[in-house]
C-alpha cells in the first residue's frame, strides 16, 4: 500500500477489494511516462501488444474475438426500485447483482497486479470535474486510461483525506493459476460478462470484458451512466455530445455540442474542415460533454476526456484530416490490421488496399479476402492535445458557452439534411424521438432502426422518462439563454441507395446555417417538422449538388412522417407510462396536428 495516501476510506476500499480478488501485488498509478512505458513493455514481452515500427511510441492489440464492442445486452442499471432504472436499461436488484458478481469478483486477480488508478474526468482544477478511482487488472486499460484521462499523483493530491470520489471496479476475470500461461487478451465467457452501475451509490462494477467501454470505466460508465444520474440529482447535464467552436470570417464564435449516437461522425464533425472560405472550426471534444449553467445564466461546457477513442475503419485524409494527424505517435491501436512494413491499415485507410496484412484475428489476409481486415469497430486511442484542430480552450476549467444543440442520426430515408426546433419543448421533443439505424459499436445486429433518444439510449443511468423531465427542466432554468435546437441527417439516400449529401466538410454549411439562425441573419420556411432552410438559405457555393438531390435531401414527406409520428406514439411514448412528461404528449399532438392527422 502506498504510504502517501491519507485518505482512510479509499485505502479502506482498496484492501476490501485486494482481499476478495487476491491479486499478486498492488500498484497505485502515478500517472507518469515511465509508468507507462513499462506497462506497454510488459505488454509487448507477454504477446499483448506489436510495437508499431512505423509510428512512434505506438502499439496494435487484439482482442479476443468475443471481445469487441461494448455490450449492451451485459449491461445493468440497478436501482432499488426497478422503474427508476426505467425501460431503456436492463436492471436487476442490486443485492441479487452484488451477489452474483461477488462471487465472481472472488480471487478473479489471482497471477495478476491490481492496478490502482485515480483519474480525473474533466481538468482538475474544473468545478465541473469529478473524480473516479478504477481498479483494474489489465494494463492494456491502464494504458488507455492514462491516455482518455488525466491520471496520477495530482488527482491523489485534489482528493486530499476525505475527497468524494466514484469507485469504479473492474477485472478482466481471468485469474492465473501458477506457471500458466497467459492468453493475449484474457477475458471472461459473455455469461459472465457484467458492467454493472448502482447510479444511487455512484457505484461501477464491470466484470469479464475488456474493451473500451466495457472497460475504461471513466468514459461511458461513469462520463455518461453514473454522471447523467448526479446530474439529474445535481441540477447540470451529462451528455453524448461533441463540442465544437466555429468562428465567422467576421470573428464571431459560435460553440456546438452535437448528440450522435455511435459511429454516426461524431469524431468527424468535432474535426471538421469548413469547405466555406473564412471559417474556421475548432475541437474541443468528440464524445462526452457536462454541461453547467454558470452565473450568467448560459450553459457551459467541458470536454471530460483527455483522449479520443475513435473509431477507425472509415477514417482517412479525405474524411478527417486531423484525426490522422492525430494517430501518428502515442496511440493505441486495437483490432487494426497489421501491415508487412509494421504498419496499422483498416477498411477505408487513404491509398492501395495492401496486398497481404495480418488482419484483427492474427491471420494472414491478401487483397481480396471477403472478411475485412480490420473489425468494424476496430479503434484507435490517441491523445487529444495531439488533434491539430484542437481548441485552445479546450481545457477551460469553466468550459465553454453553448449557443446550439443538434441532435441526429443515420437514416437512409425520411428525415431531411436539417430542421430547427420551434422551441425548447419542441427541441426537446426532437432528442426525445431522435432515431437511428444501429452499428458495429455496439455488439448486435448492425442496420436495424431504433430510437435512440438525445443519442443517449445505451448511456442514461436512469429512467428515460426522468431524463426528457431534465431537459424540460433545464430550458425552464435558462430561459433565453437556452441554445437553439437543430436536428440533421447527414445519410439520407436517394431510391438507388445513392447517399444525397457529401458529408464531412460540407457539413459546414449546414452548421452556417444555424449560426446564421442564431443572429437572426437568415430565413426559413415553417414545415411541419420545424423551420427548415429553403435552398437558397443554405450556402452552396462551389458544390456539385444536383436540384434533385437538393430537393430531395430537404423534402418533407407527410406520410411518411405520420408513419413516424404513430410510431412514436405506438411503440416509443409508450414505454414511458406515467414517466412520460405531458410537455411532450403536447409536442406529439402538435406535430400531428401540422401533418394533419
Ligand atoms: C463510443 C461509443 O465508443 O459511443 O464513443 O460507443
Ligand atoms: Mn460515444
Amino acid at each position: 500500500m502506498n504510504s502517501d495516501i491519507k485518505h482512510e476510506q479509499l485505502k479502506k476500499w482498496i484492501n476490501e477489494v485486494a482481499e476478495l480478488c487476491q491479486p499478486d501485488q498492488v500498484h497505485w498509478c502515478d500517472g507518469t511516462k515511465s509508468e507507462y512505458d513499462q506497462l506497454m513493455n510488459f505488454a509487448v514481452q507477454h504477446q499483448m501488444a506489436t510495437p508499431l515500427k512505423k509510428r512512434a511510441n505506438s502499439f496494435l492489440f487484439r482482442s479476443h474475438p468475443s471481445d469487441v464492442a461494448r455490450l449492451e445486452s451485459r449491461t445493468y442499471i440497478s436501482t432499488t426500485n426497478k422503474e427508476d432504472a426505467g425501460p431503456t436499461n436492463i436492471w436487476l436488484d442490486p443485492v441479487e447483482l452484488k451477489s452474483i458478481m461477488s462471487k465472481l469478483y472472488t480471487g478473479c486477480m489471482r497471477g495478476r497486479t491490481l492496478y490502482v488508478i485515480p483519474f480525473s474526468m474533466g481538468p482538475v482544477q474544473s468545478p465541473i470535474a469529478k473524480i473516479g478511482i478504477e481498479i483494474t487488472d489489465s494494463p492494456y486499460v491502464v494504458c488507455n486510461m492514462h491516455i482518455m484521462t488525466r491520471v496520477g499523483t495530482e488527482v491523489l493530491k485534489k482528493l486530499g483525506t476525505n475527497g468524494e470520489y466514484i469507485p469504479c471496479l473492474h477485472s478482466i476475470g481471468s485469474p492465473l493459476s501458477p506457471g500458466q500461461k497467459d492468453s493475449s487478451w484474457p477475458c471472461a465467457p459473455l455469461e459472465d460478462k457484467y458492467i454493472s452501475h448502482f447510479p444511487e451509490e455512484n457505484l461501477i462494477w464491470s466484470y469479464g470484458s475488456g474493451y473500451g467501454g466495457n472497460a475504461l470505466l471513466g468514459k461511458k460508465c461513469l462520463a455518461l451512466r453514473i454522471a447523467s444520474a448526479m446530474a439529474k440529482r445535481e441540477g447540470w447535464m451529462a451528455e453524448h455530445m461533441l463540442i465544437l467552436r466555429l468562428t465567422n470570417p467576421q470573428g464571431k464564435i459560435f460553440h456546438i455540442a452535437a448528440a450522435f449516437p455511435s459511429a454516426c461522425g461524431k469524431t468527424n464533425l468535432a474535426m471538421l474542415t469548413p469547405v466555406i472560405p473564412g471559417w474556421k472550426a475548432e475541437c474541443i471534444g468528440d464524445d462526452i460533454a457536462w454541461i453547467k449553467l454558470a452565473s450568467d445564466g448560459k450553459p457551459y461546457a467541458i470536454n471530460p476526456e483527455y483522449g479520443f477513442f475513435g473509431v477507425a475503419p472509415g477514417t482517412s485524409y479525405e474524411s478527417n484530416s486531423s484525426a490522422m494527424d492525430s494517430i501518428k505517435e502515442n496511440v493505441i491501436f486495437t483490432n487494426c490490421a497489421l501491415t508487412d512494413d509494421g504498419d496499422i491499415w483498416w477498411e477505408g485507410m487513404d491509398g492501395e488496399v495492401p496486398n497481404h496484412v495480418i488482419d484483427w484475428k492474427g491471420n494472414d489476409w491478401t487483397r481480396g479476402n471477403k472478411e475485412p481486415a480490420a473489425h468494424a469497430n476496430a479503434r484507435f486511442t490517441a491523445p487529444a492535445r495531439q488533434c491539430p484542430v484542437i481548441c485552445p480552450d479546450w481545457e477551460k476549467v469553466e468550459g465553454v458557452p453553448i449557443d446550439i444543440f443538434i441532435f441526429g442520426g443515420r437514416r437512409a430515408s425520411v428525415v431531411p439534411l436539417v430542421h430547427e426546433a420551434y422551441n425548447w419543448d419542441h427541441g426537446v421533443f426532437l432528442g426525445a424521438t431522435a432515431s437511428s439505424e444501429t452499428t458495429a459499436a455496439n455488439i448486435g445486429a448492425v442496420g436495424n432502426l431504433r430510437r435512440d433518444p438525445f443519442a443517449m439510449q445505451p448511456f442514461c443511468g436512469y429512467n428515460m422518462g426522468d431524463y426528457f423531465q431534465h431537459w424540460l427542466d433545464m430550458g425552464d432554468r435558462m430561459g433565453k439563454n437556452a441554445p437553439k435546437i437543430f436536428y440533421v441527417n447527414w445519410f439520407r439516400k436517394n431510391a438507388e441507395g445513392k447517399w444525397l449529401w457529401p458529408g464531412f466538410g460540407d457539413n459546414s454549411r449546414v452548421l452556417k446555417w444555424m449560426c446564421e439562425r442564431v443572429e437572426g441573419k437568415t430565413g426559413a420556411v415553417e414545415t411541419p417538422i420545424g423551420y427548415m432552410p429553403r435552398p437558397e438559405d443554405l450556402d452552396l457555393s462551389g458544390l456539385n449538388l444536383s436540384p434533385e438531390f437538393l430537393t430531395e435531401l430537404l423534402r418533407v414527406d407527410p406520410v411518411a412522417w405520420q408513419t413516424e409520428a404513430a410510431d412514436v406514439e405506438k411503440n416509443h411514448f409508450v414505454k414511458f407510462g406515467n414517466r412520460l412528461p405531458k410537455r411532450l404528449t403536447q409536442q406529439l399532438d402538435a406535430l400531428k396536428k401540422r401533418l394533419g392527422v
